[in-house]
């Protein structure tokens, strides 16, 4: 590594995925349905009818995988267990045959110098305890901690990266508020009550980590900086609104014990009356924190848009992806500064970063994507200047190892650093991806050289 290496030399180099986007054979071995299994076997629920039933079919293909990291030079990998392969109904009987997948991955990982950074709950609840309520089941923090107890007692031998939740904002926003991801609810009245047990759970399990764990435990949330598109109270007030619904709300009770007085009025009478004690339960500070960052958004007051009052203002001068999110590196410098600032000097990860462009399905040749390649750059770049500024960033996940399941999207967007032919299950390492092995060599030195 040169002397002038601009990154930590501990630093991560990784990439991320999760269970129900890329393992297919969700039911194998024993495995019990998740609601992600019966979302997307319910009609028009997801683009195409496209399913995880088969995705990149890493649940076999997982040692190949993992040579593509290596090959690659990544030195850390983050991925998800799915909740029901270990315990079919989520509570109650172990799957030996479903553990054992994880600790074959996590020995295959580690065989090759990678560190692996586990997630716990990335969406996939096991349709089971959602029969029973699910996130909105009181009990839900106990089945959780449960759920983790088993997997730290298998693991923490090797994994020394522990994630409780990822993104619970996209769990409530899009399962329980907007009904658009499963378990497909659309309820104002549950989303703020599945937020808090998603919580709790969080609590929980970190609790039952700080008793027996012997390495660290964080939490990853999605997090998108707000920016008023005029400097009008009424632009003001609703980029206040938008950052305590986006980027507060699972934060400030973790770390400060309470809620964004905001959210009391964003859900009006939906919202509950939090006793100091249900608030003072969740003040949980993780030992890092994990920080997914894909966009911003610029903020103008719209009384039409629900329940925040608060619309995106499109910028068109600026790339967008596939997924029209908009580029924009900066933010992810200010989001990371935001932070430190406002929850102390803590050990933070990128976990996730990447972008949704257009590349052909069947991959014939060398595979050329400029534009997620930029995006890379731009962002390592950006991560740079927060790190010179002072953030305690310790890596980063680019999102994705490979092409796969978009949820609601199905598998139109490809957000993969390697490409996958769904017909036929070839990888293609793109462009983006050899550039980000250049990075990796080099330390970083690369991305000023470029
Ligand atoms: O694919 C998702 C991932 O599961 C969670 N974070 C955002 C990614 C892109 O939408």
């Amino acid at each position: 590594m040169p002397d002038s290496s601009p990154f930590p030399t501990n630093f991560l180099w990784g990439a991320a995925t999760s269970a129900y986007q890329i393992e297919g054979s969700p039911l194998a071995d024993g495995a019990g349905p998740s609601i992600w299994h019966e979302f997307a076997h319910t009609p028009s629920r997801v683009r195409n009818g496209d399913t995880g039933d088969v995705a990149c079919d890493h649940y076999h293909r997982y040692r190949d995988d993992v040579a593509l990291m290596a090959e690659l030079g990544l030195n850390a990998y983050r991925f998800s267990v799915s909740w029901s392969r270990v315990l079919p109904t989520g509570r109650g009987p172990l799957n030996p045959r479903g553990l054992d997948f994880y600790q074959r991955l996590v020995d295959a990982l580690l065989e090759r110098g990678i560190e692996p950074m586990l997630t716990l709950y990335h969406w996939d609840l096991p349709a089971a305890l959602d029969r029973l309520g699910g996130w909105l089941n009181p009990d839900s923090a106990h089945w959780f901690a449960d759920y983790a107890q088993v997997l730290f007692r298998a693991l923490d031998d090797r994994v020394k990266l522990w994630v409780t939740l990822n993104e619970p904002w996209v769990v409530v926003d899009g399962g329980y508020l907007h009904g658009v991801l499963a378990p497909g609810q659309r309820n104002p009245y549950a989303a703020p009550l599945a937020a808090h047990q998603l919580l709790r759970a969080h609590a929980a399990a970190t609790q039952c980590y700080r008793a027996e764990g012997r390495h660290q435990i964080g939490l990853v949330v999605n997090l998108e900086p707000k920016y008023p598109a005029t400097e009008t109270v009424a632009d003001l007030d609703a980029t206040m609104r938008a950052d305590a619904y986006w980027n507060r709300y699972y934060l400030d009770p973790v770390f400060l014990g309470g809620y964004p007085p905001e959210l009391a009025d964003i859900f009006g009478p939906a919202w509950p009356d939090f006793t100091a004690d249900d608030l003072d339960a969740l003040r949980q500070p993780p030992d890092f924190l994990g920080i997914n960052y894909y966009s911003r958004q610029v903020v103008r007051h719209d009384p039409s848009d629900w329940p925040l009052a608060a619309a995106r203002v499109r910028q068109p001068r600026n790339t967008h992806t596939t997924l029209d999110w908009e580029v924009y590196p900066q933010g992810l410098t200010d989001i990371l500064e935001w932070v430190a600032s406002r929850y102390g000097p803590l050990p933070l990860y990128i976990t996730e970063n990447g972008a949704a462009f257009y590349d052909p399905p069947q991959a014939e040749g060398p595979i050329a994507d400029p534009l997620r390649q930029r995006y890379l750059h731009d962002h390592l770049r950006a991560a740079l200047a927060a790190l010179r500024q002072g953030v305690d960033l310790r890596g980063y996940f680019a999102w994705s190892l490979l092409d796969n399941f978009e949820w609601g999207h199905g598998f139109t967007p490809r957000f993969g650093l390697i490409h996958v032919d769904y017909a036929t299950q070839q990888r293609t390492c793109k462009a983006s991806a050899r550039f980000y092995a250049e990075v990796i060599r080099s330390h970083g030195s690369h991305l000023i050289d470029v």
